[in-house]
């Protein structure tokens, strides 16, 4: 797994910390081979390079256009050492390995942002340095890859760990690096290209994916858009299988995504569940004895909000449950499966799309969240916390009990699942007030509980079903007034994170209105 570095290319445009690296690089024995301006200050620096121009016996021309684009470089990043094949074509055509690639790229992100002419962009788009990178990146079995100033102390480091030497990790690691670096530079060229000329399709932008739908439209009929996928075999819509219906829209995928990735976190093992979901939102989630019962306990929450919305199941669909869905208009319905009678219930509803996973997704693994912002990107970790029964604090002189506890943890997965400030009433298995995406959380609260009442109307009930109710807070009542208004609601036992600075009035507060209330110690904000 250790590959010796005895013979080092270095072409770089940014010569920061260059010398130094030659130097050490001599010190350690290691021969350097580099191009004209990089091995003109190497030799002033005082040390000794061979140029490329001498190895591949062919002049730098075309204004440096054609310098180490040449079977000579090429042959020693690429060949594989421990394959005969490779070391005879070495051996027959005179090529020596090359251990050791460092390369910066000609600086084109720095000319756009001085905002240089057409034809200065086009001469500092690096041609021989990506195909060295990508060519060396490839070969890291053998060889190093640096691509990064930044790096120059971590390879040093790492040779002197092993005797002159990488390990195999350390290759790897700078190989996907490397990868990153010609990627992102491609991007940009790209970028530019676009703008330069007017392009503007969707599905001709750059993004590290692939383009798997032009979308009728975006968010409205005035927006182009396109779904581009990432290549993850992860159950979830974008590798969901369409059986029947119309083409998913913009809207249509971001809502099956927000659906699916809540339903999944009730594990199948542990019951049916079902989730309803309108503008990314849930109107409603359930669990059931059945499929059919936790769908009927979902649709209960807000019917008339689940009109037109995208039920996303836990368990594969069976023909009753198919069956009561397709009583009223449903845009999507997904799920880890669905029977044959399911389907032929589905089949009389030309517009209904039903797709189906092989599984759900693990809603603990890690991974990533892209947004974008004018002028960059957020990204961050995927929100996977999770908090289990031995991870509450009870911070009330009442302590739930088991019945509360249950709802107590589902209004809990569901809260992580709704727009922020979100507060979420469950009653026995089931949401029965959500107040959603409001920007103080006493709206939500008042809104959960207004929702609640209005569910009483609906169903006929003699009182609101928020009355025995468990309430969840996806971040920490600043105030006690949320909380208050969840109790006058009906609410008898809270779950929230803790950690404002009034947690003493809000826990007073609670402990008056004879609530139990747990703390978890996370917090779920979701935009
Ligand atoms: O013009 S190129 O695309 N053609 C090449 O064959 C080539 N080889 C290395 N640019 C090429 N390079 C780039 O030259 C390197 O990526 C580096 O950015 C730069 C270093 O040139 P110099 O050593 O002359 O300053």
């Amino acid at each position: 797994d250790l590959s010796p570095v005895r013979r080092a290319l270095i072409s770089v445009s940014d010569k920061t910390g260059l010398t130094e690296l030659g130097q050490a690089l001599e010190a350690r024995g290691v021969e350097i081979l580099s191009t004209g301006g990089s091995a003109r200050a190497l030799r002033e620096a005082g040390v000794t390079v061979k140029d490329v121009a001498e190895v591949t016996q062919f002049p730098e021309m075309m204004d440096g256009r054609v310098k180490t684009l040449h079977p000579m470089v090429h042959g020693g990043l690429l060949a594989l050492r421990d394959n005969d094949d490779h070391v005879a074509a070495m051996k027959e055509h005179g090529i020596g390995p090359i251990d050791l690639l460092v390369v910066n790229l000609y600086p084109f992100e720095a000319a756009l942002a001085r905002g240089a002419g057409y034809d200065e962009m086009i001469e500092n788009i690096d041609i021989g340095g990506p195909a060295m990178i990508r060519a060396a990146a490839k070969n890291h079995g053998f060889v190093t890859t640096i691509v990064d100033v930044e790096d120059y102390d971590a390879l040093l480091g790492e040779l002197d760990a092993n005797d002159g030497a990488t390990t195999y990790a350390f290759r790897q690691r700078q190989a996907q690096i490397a990868y990153a670096r010609t990627g992102a530079y491609d991007a940009a060229v790209s970028t530019w290209m676009a703008e330069s000329i007017g392009e503007t399709a969707p599905r001709r932008r750059v993004v590290a994916g692939q383009l798997a739908q032009t979308l009728r439209y975006g968010e409205n009929p005035h927006q182009d858009a396109a779904f581009y996928t990432d290549g993850s075999s992860r159950p979830g819509v974008a590798t969901a299988t369409q059986h029947q219906g119309k083409e998913l829209s913009y809207n249509n995928i971001n809502d099956t995504d927000a659906a699916f990735e809540l339903v999944a976190e009730f594990a199948p093992e542990d019951g049916p569940a079902v989730a309803i979901i309108k503008h990314a939102n849930p109107c409603g989630v359930a669990r059931g004895e059945t499929l059919i019962d936790a769908y009927q306990k979902a649709f209960d929450c807000d019917r008339t909000s689940a009109f037109g919305g995208i039920v996303a199941l836990n368990q594969p669909l069976d023909g009753e449950t198919a069956r009561k869905i397709a009583e009223i208009f449903t845009e999507v319905v997904i799920a880890p499966g669905a029977s044959d009678a399911a389907k032929e219930v589905f089949a009389a509803k030309k517009n209904l799309r039903l797709l189906t996973t092989d599984g759900l997704p693990d809603t603990r693994v890690g991974g990533q969240t892209i947004r974008q912002v004018a002028g960059g990107y957020l990204f961050q970790n995927k929100d996977n916390g999770f908090i289990g029964e031995s991870d509450l604090k009870v911070v009330t002189k009442k302590s739930p009990t088991d019945a509360q506890l249950r709802d107590l943890l589902f209004a809990w997965k569901v809260a992580k699942h709704v727009k922020s400030n979100a507060i979420v009433y469950v009653k026995d298995g089931a949401t029965v007030g959500v107040g959603a995406g409001q920007m103080s959380r006493l709206d939500s609260s008042t809104i959960a509980a207004t929702k609640a009442a209005r569910m009483a109307k609906e169903l006929g009930l003699p009182e609101t079903p928020a009355i025995g109710s468990a309430v969840a807070s996806d971040a920490f009542f600043p105030f006690p007034d949320g909380l208050l208004e969840a109790a006058a609601a009906g609410a008898t036992c809270v779950i929230q994170p803790g950690g404002s600075m009034r947690d003493d009035e809000v826990i007073a507060a609670a402990d008056e209105a004879g609530l139990a209330m747990v703390f978890t110690g996370m917090r779920h904000f979701r935009h």
